[in-house]
C-alpha cells in the first residue's frame, strides 16, 4: 500500500492529491493514508499536508528503497523483486543464498552500506553507509560457462553508460572490471557463478560504486575516487542505480538474444582506459609488460608482449595496472 502512495504522490509531485481521492482510489481509510504518509516521511520524504487540500509530494530523499525502485523499473525485464538493506556484510554474499534458494533471474539486492563487502581474490571491497551503492543482480543465463567473464563487461560497458545518463560524467572503464574517473576507481564489479560443466546455475553480478563518499581509507586512498569528489556536486544514487540496471538490461538481453558481444565491445572500446598504453599484466605471481592493442569480439584483452608476440587475454583472475602504478 505505501507503495501504492508513493507512486501517486509521485506522480502528482508538486501538486496536492487530497487525502479522500487517495482513500477512494486506493480502497482505505483516510487515517491508514495519513499513517502511511506518516512513515514516508519517516523514511525522508518531504511532503507537505494541508486541510482540504490533501499531502504534496515536495522532496524525495535518496534512497535506494525496494519501494524507490520497483516504482522507476517497473517497465524493466529484471528487478521484479528486489531486496533492500540498510546495511548488510555483503549483497553478492546475500545473493548467493537466495539464489541456491531459487530466487529468479533479475532478483536485486541493494544495501545502503557493506560490513564485509568483498572483491576478487578475496580483497576487500569499502562500501560506507549512505555514500556508495553496493548492488548484486542474480542471472541464470543460458550460456556457456566459459562465456560468464563477458557479463563482467556487459556490467562495465552499463556502468559507464548508466553513469553517464545519470551525472554526465565521462567514466573509462580499465579492463576487464574497474571503472576510472580521472585515473582513479570510481567503481568495482565482482562476477561470482556455480556452475556445471556445460551449464550456469547462477551467477551473482556485483556491483560497487563511490557515490558521494567524501574520505578514503589509507591504503585506497591514492588510486580511490567518488564520483561526488570529481564532479563537485552531490550525486543521487537513486538515478545510477535505475540508469544502470536500464543500460544492462538492454546490453545483457541483446547479447543472450544474438550470441554477440558486439554492442558491448563496441562500448568497451570507446571508453577503454588502456588501449594503446604500456600495461602490466598480473595474473598469480607472474607479470608481464606488454602494450594493450585491443579488444576482440569476444571480449578478450589483445596485447603485445616486449618480444612482439600478440597474446589474447581473458578476465578472470588478471590484473591490470599501469607501468608506474594502478593506471
Ligand atoms: C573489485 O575487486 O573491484 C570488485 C568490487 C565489487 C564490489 C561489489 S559491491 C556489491 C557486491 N558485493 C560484494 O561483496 N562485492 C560486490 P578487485 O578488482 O579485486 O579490487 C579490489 C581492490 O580495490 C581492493 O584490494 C582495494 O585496493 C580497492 N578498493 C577497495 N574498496 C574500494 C573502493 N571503495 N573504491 C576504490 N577502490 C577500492
Amino acid at each position: 500500500m505505501k507503495r501504492e502512495i508513493l507512486e501517486m504522490l509521485k506522480k502528482n509531485k508538486d501538486n496536492f492529491i487530497s487525502g479522500e481521492e487517495l482513500s477512494n482510489r486506493l480502497g482505505v481509510t483516510r487515517t491508514a493514508i495519513w499513517k502511511y504518509i506518516n512513515t514516508l516521511k519517516q523514511e525522508g520524504y518531504e511532503i507537505e499536508s494541508a486541510s482540504r487540500k490533501g499531502y504534496k509530494l515536495i522532496v524525495e530523499p535518496d534512497i535506494l528503497s525496494e519501494n524507490e525502485l520497483l516504482i522507476e523499473l517497473e517497465e524493466s525485464k529484471l528487478a521484479n523483486k528486489i531486496y533492500y538493506f540498510k546495511s548488510i556484510d555483503s549483497t553478492n554474499d546475500f545473493g548467493k543464498k537466495l539464489a541456491l534458494d531459487g530466487a529468479e533471474e533479475g532478483t536485486v539486492i541493494v544495501s545502503d552500506e557493506q560490513t564485509g563487502g568483498r572483491g576478487r581474490l578475496g580483497r576487500l571491497w569499502t562500501s560506507p553507509h549512505g555514500s556508495s551503492i553496493s548492488m548484486s543482480i542474480i542471472l541464470r543465463p543460458i550460456i556457456d560457462p566459459s562465456d560468464a567473464a563477458k557479463i563482467t563487461e556487459i556490467a562495465a560497458a552499463s556502468v559507464a553508460l548508466g553513469i553517464n545518463k545519470s551525472t554526465g560524467l565521462d567514466v573509462s572503464i580499465k579492463w576487464p572490471n574497474d571503472i576510472i574517473l580521472n585515473k582513479k576507481k570510481v567503481c568495482g564489479i565482482l562476477t561470482e557463478m556455480s556452475a556445471e560443466l556445460n551449464n550456469i546455475n547462477y551467477v551473482i553480478l556485483g556491483i560497487g560504486i563511490n557515490v558521494n563518499i567524501d574520505e578514503f581509507p589509507n591504503d585506497i586512498i591514492d588510486k580511490a575516487t567518488s564520483l561526488k569528489k570529481e564532479a563537485s556536486k552531490h550525486i543521487s544514487r537513486k538515478d545510477i542505480v535505475i540508469n544502470i540496471i536500464r543500460e544492462f538490461e538492454k546490453l545483457y538481453y541483446d547479447f543472450l538474444e544474438t550470441g554477440s558481444l558486439e554492442k558491448t565491445v563496441k562500448i568497451c572500446k570507446e571508453k577503454s582506459e588502456i588501449l594503446g598504453n604500456k600495461i602490466k599484466v598480473i595474473n598469480k605471481n607472474q607479470e608481464i609488460i606488454a602494450e594493450a592493442i585491443d579488444i576482440t569480439d569476444e571480449g578478450e584483452l589483445l596485447i603485445r608482449k616486449e618480444d612482439g608476440e600478440i597474446i589474447s587475454i581473458i578476465s578472470g583472475e588478471i590484473s591490470i595496472r599501469g607501468i608506474k602504478g594502478y593506471i
